[in-house]
């Protein structure tokens, strides 16, 4: 665990909890004690050339890109968007230990999950094409209570305390006043931000040199109890500490842990108008990926050659592979319906032989089918509501309702991409559902779940048809 609790000069001192060795994040314009002699600057500098950085038990996810093709590193990492745009080159940093980066044009993404921590330091290698423009949205950290193998939306809505919060470290023109990429800052969302957009954090104004590959690091440190707000972020560029801001509540329970890392190049035209670029036409989106490490420390830029020569890193994998290590596993079960011998406590539709398998399943109106006092559950981190649902008809979402007695109102669960006369695999946790339309209120954690009810939008003929009913605890 890192200890930033010695401020100065804008920055701070941080010490390793275990006193083995300290290091100084001297601000760059500060009369702080200059930087403590010794050769420990981060995670980086024991292990030259980042050989063997990957066994650290500090060390939550690595990538080189030294292995594999592209649609190998996006299965290890868990998941990839446009593979198309993206191509592993013979192009790297003065110290990089490889030979090989990653290169994505125009668009494109790897996400990734890690255990979850209260503390995540990410250090990435990063250059931007000579001609680059400005950027839409760049590397992002998430905590997130449930996460999926995908990341979430959620742009323009304030995340539930309990939930999720995230920064990222992104390339910014500050509404043109600087030229492309821009100045480093961070964009964050989390429950008590004052803007829908998410919040800016602005560090050094040194402008982003095209061309040039530079080491980027940036911590997200949770607040230390629910009620305490004194969370952190932080970025390094080339390991100097270029921003330092505090004083964040992140969270409100310290179930929610820093646990995902999204190596996003998000590229709109948006950004262009928002900084009036004088020559959007002549911009070249690419940008060249290296040298990935995740940590529960400060990592540092690469420091000295591997033992020998090159490297590849064992290539991390995303915790989703590892059951039980990111979400609890799911439990027994403690209710299922199938239909196959009458509706059972479900009211409100009829069983129809038109189930899941030749089966036989429930067809539900718009009004929809509820069922009431067959279960009674409290609500747990592994609680979990399975189903499958065919619309008969142009029926697209459905909605979940459950009652709180303890907040006096349904929890809500909107299901979305439904298809014409096919099934979808339903799956929320408990504590997922939430009071309010938009889902922003509390949540059904610690309540009873003693009830459900499926609604949707449809015309007098739509039914949705609702079978393998299914909770888990
Ligand atoms: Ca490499
Ligand atoms: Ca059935």
């Amino acid at each position: 665990m890192i200890d930033l609790r010695k401020r100065f000069g804008g920055f701070c001192l941080g010490l390793l909890a275990n006193g083995a060795w300290a290091f100084t994040l001297a601000a760059a314009t500060s009369n702080s004690p200059a930087a403590e002699p010794g050769p420990s600057s981060g995670l980086a500098s024991l292990y030259p050339g980042d050989e063997g950085i990957e066994r650290d038990e500090r060390v939550l996810f690595v990538d080189d890109f030294e292995t594999g093709t592209i649609a190998e590193i996006g299965d290890r990492w868990g998941n990839v968007v446009k593979k198309e745009n993206m191509e592993l080159v013979a192009d790297g940093h003065a110290a990089t230990p490889g030979v090989r980066s990653l290169r994505i044009r125009e668009n494109g993404h790897l996400f990734t999950h890690t255990k979850g921590v209260d503390t995540m330091f990410a250090r990435f290698y990063v250059k931007f094409h000579e001609k680059t423009g400005y950027i839409h949205h760049f590397v992002h950290l998430v905590a997130d209570r449930t996460p999926m193998p995908w990341p979430k939306g959620g742009a323009g809505e304030t995340p539930p305390g309990d939930a999720k919060f995230s920064t990222g470290i992104e390339p910014s023109g500050r509404w043109g006043k600087y030229p492309p990429p821009g100045i480093w800052n961070f964009y964050t969302y989390w429950h008590e931000m004052k803007t829908t957009w998410g919040s800016v954090y602005e560090g050094k104004a040194e402008p982003i040199e095209p061309g040039r590959w530079y080491c980027v690091e940036a911590m997200l440190q949770a607040n230390s109890s629910p009620e305490k707000a004194d969370g952190v972020q932080a970025f390094w560029v080339d390991g100097e500490p270029y921003g330092y801001f505090d004083g964040f509540r992140w969270r409100t329970t310290d179930k929610l842990k820093i646990n995902s890392f999204w190596l996003l190049y998000y590229n709109t035209d948006q950004p262009a108008r928002h900084n009036r670029d004088p020559d959007p036409d002549s911009r070249v989106m690419e940008v060249w990926f290296d040298d990935v490490v995740v940590a529960t420390e400060y990592i540092g830029p690469v420091s000295g050659r591997p033992p020998g020569g090159t490297k590849k890193a064992e290539p991390s994998q995303s915790a989703l592979a590892t059951p039980g290590l990111l979400l609890p596993p799911l439990g027994a079960v403690a209710f299922s319906h199938d239909f196959e011998r009458g509706p059972g406590n479900f009211e409100g539709g009829e069983v129809t032989a038109a189930g899941a398998d030749g089966s036989k399943a429930y067809a539900l109106p718009s009004a929809g089918a509820s069922i009431w006092h067959a279960f009674s559950l409290p609500v747990k981190e592994s609680t979990t509501v399975r189903f499958r649902l065919k619309p008969l008809g142009e029926v697209r979402s459905a909605g979940v309702l459950i009652w709180s007695k303890k907040h006096g109102d349904n929890c809500r669960w909107r299901i979305g991409g439904l298809k014409a006369g096919e099934w979808t695999e339903v799956e929320f946790r408990g504590i997922e559902a939430r009071v309010g339309w938009d889902m922003r209120g509390a949540s059904l954690e610690d309540d009873v779940l003693d009830n459900f009810k499926i609604v949707f939008e449809g015309g007098a003929d739509d039914r949705l048809l609702l079978d393998d009913f299914e909770i888990r605890h």
